[in-house]
């Protein structure tokens, strides 16, 4: 038996009241089974992310510098196989048949990230318009596409030259990130009305210069790492400062992070709040830094002489208010309350924890509860975007063409599940960017990991939408989790 709900009921449960008292009761022949509607807010934004270094390829076209991935990808034994971005998904080129596939999946946005390498090929200085231009024609072919461009302005391809004087362990690439990230916004803001400065700080940072798996490879102390942590987040507030500056009155600016999401262990009162604590704590210095204008006590007490060296026009730089932040969301953590001077403690995983095709990325759905939920209680964002979410499977073609990721769509289900749940909540989530469209460059993985909801074959460059795109295509279609 089919049950349908009309436009009113479903807007009145979705409103802004936030609460699940008086949800209306639907039965399926059961007398009073309550029935999630599975619905989201009218004019969600459901849309799919992709980065420039992971899909364009084109590596040495139109006058674009090298950046630390290319170096890195071809330094040996640092990629899986040595495999490279050098061609990637070559999106530079196929990028209006791509746009015809997002439309036929209805997507109503996309994020996509510049390459800076493109636009200044040296890190600084004099522009280069002929590599900015390929943004100008994916702005407008998506545009008449009736789908609306969010750009990212750095996803870790940094220029080489940048590198070579430092990197992120130098205050002047934090300025000369303001420098591109003003002209970007100068350039695009006429047709683009959301930029998010950076993508995943904690990840660049700390893989990069952390433990060396992602370029440029270096492995500083910890206090190296907590200078280039606070660099980092310094490029973003100059990022903002010079966007604002820039581009058209009513650009929305924010940045897109993966904090740590600690979900409590259970749901009950002492838990939650161990959870709150942890979702606080975990991320003092990426999203609390840039939440807060501040580093937490904690933070700093814990580095001691290790701390980071910083101003106070450093972090209010840091704190400059935003307009949205974007989460970007794969993996749990979990927080219980140990009754610890600390308050929480973070739940070291069994092994026998499921996870996707990565071994890093553990299912666990309540995530994108519990991120939304946590952010909007501890900082109040007047809104909130989750600019990733989406997983690796160990995808295959059938005999006769198809990709029948059945564990992706049910990772995605799932997880789509949880944020219809923290919308319902209240939670200000506007839309959401599954990671990724097209199978990709995934770093350090090569082409080993894929992501996509469309299967890409690497040889041919032939693109096949897998079961995973049918699924999404009927969640955008119902605006319900299908
Ligand atoms: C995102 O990072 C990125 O923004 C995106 O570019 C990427 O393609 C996507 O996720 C999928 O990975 O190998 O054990 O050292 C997600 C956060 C942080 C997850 C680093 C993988 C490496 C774990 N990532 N982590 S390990």
């Amino acid at each position: 038996m089919s049950v349908s709900f009309s436009r009113r009921t479903l807007a009145r449960f979705l409103g802004a009241s936030a609460v699940t008292a008086g949800l209306p009761r639907f039965s399926y022949g059961q007398p009073n089974r309550p029935v999630s509607p599975r619905s989201f807010p009218s004019g969600f934004l459901w849309g799919s992310a992709t980065a420039s270094y992971q899909v364009e390829g084109a590596f040495k076209e139109d006058g674009r510098g090298p950046s630390i991935w290319d170096t890195f990808s071809h330094t040996s034994g640092k990629t899986f196989q040595g495999e490279t971005g050098d061609f990637a998904d070559d999106f530079y080129h196929r990028y209006e048949s791509d746009i015809a596939l997002m439309k036929d999946l209805g997507l109503k946005s996309f994020r996509f990230s510049v390459s800076w390498s493109r636009v200044f090929p040296s890190g600084t200085g004099t522009p280069n318009p002929k590599g900015f231009d390929f943004y100008n024609k994916l702005v407008d072919a998506l545009l008449a596409s009736g789908i609306e461009p969010y750009c990212t302005l750095f996803h870790w391809d940094l220029p080489q030259p940048l590198e070579d004087k430092g990197g992120w362990q130098n205050r002047a690439t934090s300025q000369a990130f303001g420098e591109y990230a003003g002209y970007v916004a100068k350039h695009l803001s006429d047709r683009v009305a959301h930029f998010m400065t950076t993508n995943e700080l904690s990840t660049f940072v700390e893989l990069g210069y952390g433990n060396g798996l992602h370029a440029p490879g270096l492995k500083l102390s910890t206090a190296g790492v907590a200078q280039a942590a606070h660099y980092a987040v310094l490029a973003h507030g100059l990022g903002v400062q010079a966007i604002r500056a820039n581009a058209k009155t009513g650009t929305q600016v924010g940045l897109a992070e993966n904090p740590t999401i600690t979900c409590p262990v259970v749901e009950n009162d002492k838990h939650i709040g161990a959870a709150r604590l942890a979702m606080r704590e975990e991320n003092a210095r990426y999203l609390t830094a840039v939440m807060e204008g501040r580093y937490t006590d904690q933070y700093l007490r814990n580095l001691g002489a290790a701390a980071p060296k910083f101003t106070d026009a450093d972090m209010k730089a840091i704190g400059a208010p935003l307009d949205f932040i974007g989460i970007n969301c794969y993996e749990p953590e979990y927080a219980r309350a140990d009754g610890s001077a600390q308050g929480y403690e973070v739940v070291k995983k069994p092994t026998s924890f499921p996870h996707m095709a990565s071994p890093w990325l553990f299912m666990g759905p309540e995530a994108l509860y519990w991120g939304p939920k946590l952010a909007t209680e501890l900082w109040k964002p007047k809104a909130i975007y989750i600019t990733e979410n989406g997983c690796s499977s160990d995808d295959v073609l059938t005999a006769d063409g198809h990709c029948l990721d059945t564990d992706r769509v049910m990772y995605l289900r799932n997880y789509l599940s949880q944020l219809q749940r923290a919308i319902a909540d209240g939670a200000p989530v506007r839309g959401y960017f599954l990671w990724s469209l097209l199978d990709n460059f995934e770093w350090a993985d090569g082409y080993s990991k894929r992501f996509g909801i469309v299967y890409v074959d690497f040889k041919t460059q032939k693109r096949t939408p897998k079961l995973s795109a049918e699924f999404y295509k009927a969640t955008i279609a119902k605006n319900a989790v299908a």
